[in-house]
């Protein structure tokens, strides 16, 4: 069985194995938990997104990615707090739209990072809030889906037992938990 838990917190000082990246399809991190991460773990984004487009070329043979599909990264820096890969995965653009399109692809793109998790036989992976800042996903749709997903990995999860969904601010964390009826 693999728990799933919504805690408060900044992924880039999260304690889990591997974190997972909210990116873009070129993995330009430049903004959001993408730009903070690139700092936290290279010292300058620049230098991570460098690290991440190489990568990419390596693990894909291609410049940008689709939903669902994945690349890894190393924790760089971040290594000091337990964190060993970042997996880079793209989620939907909403707008402020969610339909059962975008929900789709945001569960292609969790699936696709907890799958990756298990390749890399780790057991805790943490995700922030995919979609649900520049890309303007609803919160609630987005934490809702999270749920599912896990719940329907622990089917053929292999090493991964704990995936954490990291809120950054006080108000997504409690929207988060009243969500799932957790509060
Ligand atoms: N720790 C945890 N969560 C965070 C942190 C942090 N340090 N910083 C922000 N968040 P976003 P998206 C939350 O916009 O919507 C980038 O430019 C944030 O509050 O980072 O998937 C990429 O390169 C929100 O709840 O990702 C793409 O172009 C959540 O992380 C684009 O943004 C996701 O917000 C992706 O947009």
């Amino acid at each position: 069985m693999v728990s799933f838990e919504i805690v408060r917190g900044d992924i880039t000082r999260f304690p889990a194995e591997a974190i997972v990246n909210a990116a873009n399809r070129y993995l330009e991190h430049g903004g959001g938990v993408a730009y903070a991460i690139a700092k936290a773990a290279a010292g300058n984004a620049r230098e991570y997104i460098r690290i991440s487009k190489e990568a990419m070329r390596e693990q894909l043979g291609k410049g940008s990615i689709e939903h669902g599909e994945v690349v890894v990264t190393p924790a760089m820096r971040l290594e000091k707090y337990g964190i060993r890969y970042v997996i880079h995965t793209v989620g939907p653009y909403c707008g402020g739209r969610w339909d059962e399109n975008k929900k789709e692809k945001l569960r292609k793109a969790i699936l696709g990072a907890l799958r990756k998790a298990d390749e890399l036989g780790i057991r805790s992976v943490a995700f922030p809030a995919i979609s649900a800042g520049i890309y303007g996903c609803p919160l609630e749709g987005v934490v809702r889906t999270f749920k599912e997903v896990v719940e329907g990995f622990s089917t053929e999860a292999m090493s991964v037992e704990r995936v954490y969904l990291v809120l950054y601010s006080e108000r997504d964390y409690r929207t988060a938990v009243e969500t799932l009826g957790l509060g």
